[in-house]
């Protein structure tokens, strides 16, 4: 378990930086058990879907993850090194906001451009994106790059994307399977294409504190309670092993209740 005086210490470089790294977050029997417990794409609908070039796969999404998950993939969200990490940074009242993961894969349009995740201005609690990575991400092999301190207003997004303007305020990430990345969804960031890898998957969750959920008026009421719900039962199964149909209800009615799309921010002029 990652000790709270290390998570406290990263806290401050987080408000700087907009983003941090912590190594070994998890163990490599943890990541195969996720890995173990990844849903048949084919089941999926319209929660998989794939960028392709020509017939081949190379960004592709599980959108609302934990909708399809197993015993063993929502074990991890409540596996007590999330609550720890997460209750430091948003309080000890959160909610998963959003779950997605992402599959990238070697090819040469698996560039993701430089973007904020969205743009909020409410600003009462701190809205972070944990990315845990079920394989290794080398910053000159596609890794996820960031710019220092982007995170703290709306920013011309084409200035890093045409001018280079970024280059002395970039930072960039040697990350291993295990490890999972901290950002707050308004740092720009962007990945380039991996040369060397084949595959790199990453798992998305989205925390937010219950007042900021309460705050947002256009958010269905039955959004938060079906999310306490979930985390509850997150904490269950990791504690016990839960077959799927003893929790197949709660997770249908938690995706039931929908967000607002709140859009990202990228350059127009690409
Ligand atoms: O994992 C990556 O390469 C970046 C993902 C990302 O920035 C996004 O999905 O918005």
């Amino acid at each position: 378990m990652m000790n709270e005086s290390l998570i406290q210490s990263k806290i401050s470089e987080f408000d700087r930086n907009g983003v941090i790294l912590l190594k070994e977050a998890f163990t490599q029997s943890d990541i195969e058990l996720l890995i173990s417990g990844l849903p048949p794409t084919e089941e999926l609908g319209k929660d998989f879907y794939c960028l392709k070039q020509n017939s081949d796969n190379y960004l592709c999404r599980i959108m609302h993850f934990h909708r399809y998950a197993s015993q063993e993939t929502l074990r991890l969200m409540g596996h007590p090194q999330i609550n720890s990490i997460v209750s430091q940074l948003c309080g000890e009242s959160f909610i998963l906001t959003a779950d997605m993961m992402i599959f990238k894969h070697q090819n040469c349009n698996a560039r993701i451009p430089w973007h904020q995740d969205f743009v909020d201005n409410l600003n009462i609690d701190r809205i972070i994106t944990i990315g845990i990575y079920l394989d290794d991400s080398y910053s000159n092999d596609g890794g996820v790059r960031f710019i220092r301190g982007s995170h703290k207003e709306r920013q011309n997004i084409c200035k890093f994307e045409h001018k280079n303007g970024h280059l002395n305020d970039l930072i960039t990430l040697n990350v291993e399977a295990g490890d999972i990345v901290i950002h707050d969804p308004m740092i720009v960031h962007s990945s380039e294409i991996m040369l060397d890898q084949k595959l790199r998957r990453t798992l998305y969750y989205e925390f937010r504190s219950e007042r900021d959920v309460k705050f947002r008026a256009s958010w269905p009421e039955s959004f938060l309670e079906n999310r306490k719900k979930l985390y509850k039962l997150a904490q269950k199964a990791y504690i016990e092993k839960l077959p799927r149909q003893d929790f197949n209800k709660t997770i249908l009615q938690c995706y039931e209740s929908k967000l607002p799309i709140i859009p990202p921010n990228y350059c127009s002029c690409l």
